[in-house]
């Protein structure tokens, strides 16, 4: 049939016909769409709930037993699973801040570790598709951290890992390093950026049964190779972190399949672990002293032996674990430019310093040791006015006070907190006048665009340096064009 056939008289029924039959088949497409919907909703709903108790965990034989959180906080890190099931309380579906690492694909082109390589090695080869099918193939990691303030507060890190497969008992590592190694998942010779004081946490699970045990160590690049957790040489993963149950919780789903909420995939049985760890409290960071933490990866090590090999792992993921914070002071003028100088209090450096319209002066990232401090614009050039001064504060325990009338911005700084300040000056200044200029302006609106008709007077203003002030406020009774004069 021809195009312009289909549009003559004769084939009119029929284009009536084709014309209902679509109409019809919306209503299904919008009745199978809803339906489709519905199940969607569905079926995270239901399977979500893994075990009824809330518990997908049995340190002893099948009996569940799941730690609560550790306190003072609420993220369930000893359930095995990924879902909060008390109210109030958080997991991974509901942590702030969470970030992901997933592996590539299992068998020919996943990534691992060339053969004999060690934790303590920070020169490794990465391989394609090597990884032994006894060992333990990961695919994805979370990471977390927040800090909780209180009694026992402090530095929370939050990790799990997923596997696909439940052979051999789960012997996984978490590298947390403060520098990045771009490129790290990619085939080929690598060196991981460690420097030191950067954290190993080892998670070790028989699949007998039993808690995880958990482990953290530190990297170690001077002083005595005593200090080695397995090696005999410097650099080396080394002063061991005590962990446990007053610093740390674990377990593994190894009651039953649980559901991944970003994947909404079932985990079975023994194939994620998680971890909650304080920081603090285990000592990780010297106190007064500012350490910041960008970069997280996991692998998976062939026995509970330290020193066997590493395997599988999944590229690092950027991440945010710091015991201090941040402090950005921004700077607009309105009307034209000049210099400000601001004082400092509570031990900041530098503790004074200046900025010009559009300047950001930035403590940090992470450099500002937790505490009270002040900021103050205590040197403005004459003529300008603060019109606004405004502050943010994210992070637990972080807060910022601004004030208009001392232009101070009073701060408490908490651990990975982030201050954020922006002061408004506004002025007019003279324009072709030389840098000294001084003398009076004098204001005079009018209401209409002309400057003819009904003068009001607006004030007269010194200038200084070349700088006007504003004039002074005045009140329309009707909207529209105005006219303003300044007359030195
Ligand atoms: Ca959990
Ligand atoms: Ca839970
Ligand atoms: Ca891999």
């Amino acid at each position: 049939m021809s195009v312009s056939s289909k549009h003559g008289g004769g084939a009119r029924p029929a284009g009536r016909g084709t014309r209902l039959s679509f109409l019809a088949r919306r209503k299904w497409r919008v009745l199978i769409a809803a339906a489709t919907l519905a199940i969607g909703i569905a079926i995270p709903a239901t399977s979500f709930a893994d075990s009824s108790t809330g518990c997908d965990f049995a340190p002893n034989g099948t009996t569940q037993s799941c730690s609560p959180p550790l306190a003072p906080s609420t993220f369930e890190g000893g359930d095995g699973n990924l879902v909060p099931n008390s109210a109030g309380n958080t997991d991974w579906s509901t942590v702030q801040g969470l970030n992901t690492g997933v592996d590539l694909a299992s068998g020919s082109g996943d990534n691992a570790f060339g053969q004999g390589t060690k934790e303590d090695n920070p020169n490794v080869t990465v391989v394609s598709g090597s990884i032994p099918p006894n060992k333990s193939d990961l695919t994805r990691f979370y990471e977390a951290s927040e800090f909780v303030g209180g009694a026992n507060g402090g530095n929370f890190l939050y990790l799990a890992w997923e596997r696909s497969n439940v052979l051999g008992s789960a012997n996984m590592d978490f590298e947390i390093n403060q520098a990045t190694t771009p490129g790290l998942g990619s085939p080929g010779a690598h060196t991981i950026n460690r420097t030191a004081g950067d954290l190993l946490v080892t998670f070790d699970f028989t699949n007998g049964g039993g808690r995880p045990t958990l482990g953290l160590l530190k990297w170690v690049t001077t002083g005595s190779a005593s200090q080695c957790f397995s090696s005999s040489t410097l650099p080396c993963w080394g002063n061991h972190v005590n962990l446990n149950s007053s610093n740390s919780e674990g377990a593994v789903n190894n009651v039953d399949a649980v559901t991944d909420p970003f994947t909404h995939q079932s985990l079975p049985a023994l194939t994620f672990g998680e971890a909650s760890i304080n920081l603090t409290t285990a000592g990780v960071f010297p106190p007064g002293t500012c350490e910041a933490f960008g970069s997280t990866f996991a692998k998976s090590r062939a026995s509970s032996a330290f020193n066997a090999e590493v395997k599988d792992f999944i590229a690092p993921a950027a991440v945010n674990i710091t015991n201090c914070g941040t402090i950005k002071i921004h700077k607009v003028t309105e009307n034209g430019d000049g210099t400000f100088g601001y004082t400092t209090t509570g031990g900041l450096s530098p503790a004074t310093f200046n900025l010009s319209n559009g300047q950001t002066r930035t403590y940090g990232p992470d450099t500002v040791v937790p505490g009270p401090y002040s900021v103050t614009e205590s040197t403005v050039p004459s003529g300008w006015t603060l019109k606004n001064l405004t502050c943010t504060a994210t992070g637990s325990g972080t807060s910022a006070s601004p004030s208009l009338a001392t232009a101070t911005a009073s701060i408490t700084m908490a651990p990975q907190g982030v201050v954020d300040c922006t002061s408004v000056h506004d002025s007019a200044t003279l324009t072709g006048a030389t840098a000294d200029a001084g003398g009076t302006v004098t204001y005079k609106v009018y209401t209409d665009s002309a400057c003819t008709l009904n003068p009001v007077d607006a004030g007269t203003k010194t200038v200084t340096n070349g700088v006007v002030p504003d004039s002074n406020a005045v009140t329309f009774n009707t909207a529209g064009t105005r006219c303003t004069t300044r007359r030195p």
